[in-house]
């Protein structure tokens, strides 16, 4: 499906798209201060990021602990730099405080932590995204509270025991407020999941564990938008949308790389990067964004 099929207002995507594009303009301006970054994570994962958090999610950003917020869940922290994008995006932290990302004494560590305002949870070590999701969302419905949490975990993830059984537990709860985003880039630090421990069919896995599943290109934001409201009309069952995302997307010449799990550049390469994502097409490839 390209944008242009969705049953969304083109203005709607539109807007989203551009959301996007910053997004992805922050997230190189953050890797290229400091030369390095996870980078390929950011840009992947940045139109699902603009349409959380530009049109799906309930959030005030001047009152991050407002108990009826809807709640983001990193699970995975070394994506921290697409979140960092996002919440500077949001109002929640300066803008200019990007700059720091991955500096000594920065609120914005190269593998996020709740040391930064918006985040939810510290998750470097990887795993433990869903269990707490699942947690925080049993705990809401026993505060008898509408709102509901989004959480994002890669393909990695699902090699750790851990998030089959807070799937489990999701599904036994029918916690039908919990949405999980899998980001299926098909990289981990050492491969491909294929070559390190296979993790497909994907899909297929969720809807065994008892989820409402979907599964959609999470480069494209009609898909993204279509998905997600389509998971709201399921009702006592928690709902998993699996992402087929490109690391790196928007700049080529990472989109074309092989490995993008951690991403060094020359500072001489970084104009010619930029020059990449601004001469980037929309996801639907027909018209320019600028
Ligand atoms: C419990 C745990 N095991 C191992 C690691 C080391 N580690 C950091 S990122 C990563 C790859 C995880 O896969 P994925 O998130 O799919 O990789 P990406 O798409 O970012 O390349 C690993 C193994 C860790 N942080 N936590």
């Amino acid at each position: 499906m390209n944008n242009a099929q969705t049953s969304e207002p083109q203005s709607k995507i539109r807007s989203l798209e551009h959301r996007a594009l910053s997004l992805r303009r922050h997230v190189l301006r953050m890797a290229e201060r400091v030369g390095q970054g996870y980078v390929g994570q950011g840009l992947g994962i940045a139109d699902l990021l603009a349409v959380l958090y530009f049109d799906e999610m309930k959030y005030d950003a001047k009152n991050l602990k407002w108990s009826d917020r809807d709640r983001f869940v990193l699970s995975i922290g070394h994506y921290s730099i697409g979140l960092y994008a996002a919440l500077a995006e949001a109002g929640v932290i300066e803008i200019d405080e990007l700059d720091t990302y991955g500096a000594d004494e920065s609120r914005l560590e190269m593998s996020g932590s709740e040391i930064t305002p918006g985040f939810e949870m510290t998750g470097g070590s990887l795993g433990h995204g869903l269990g707490q999701a699942v947690g925080m969302a049993l705990g809401l419905r026993l505060d008898k509270r509408q709102a509901r949490i989004f959480t994002l975990l890669s393909d990695g993830e699902l090699q750790e025991g851990a998030t089959w059984e807070a799937a489990m537990a999701a599904a036994h709860y029918s916690l039908d407020g919990l949405f999980a985003f899998i980001d299926c880039n098909n990289q981990q630090a050492d491969g491909p999941p294929a070559r390190v421990l296979n993790v497909e069919p994907v899909h297929q896995k969720w809807e065994a564990f008892g989820w409402d599943t979907q599964r959609i290109d999470g480069n494209n934001i009609g898909a993204l938008v279509d998905a997600i409201d389509r998971a709201k009309t399921v009702n006592g069952k928690p709902h998993a949308i699996v992402l087929d995302t490109l690391m790196g997307k928007g700049v080529r010449a990472f989109e074309q790389r092989e490995k993008n799990h951690f991403i060094r550049v020359d500072a001489s390469e970084w104009s010619a990067l930029r020059e990449q994502l601004e001469s980037g097409m929309t996801p639907s490839g027909d018209e320019r964004i600028s």
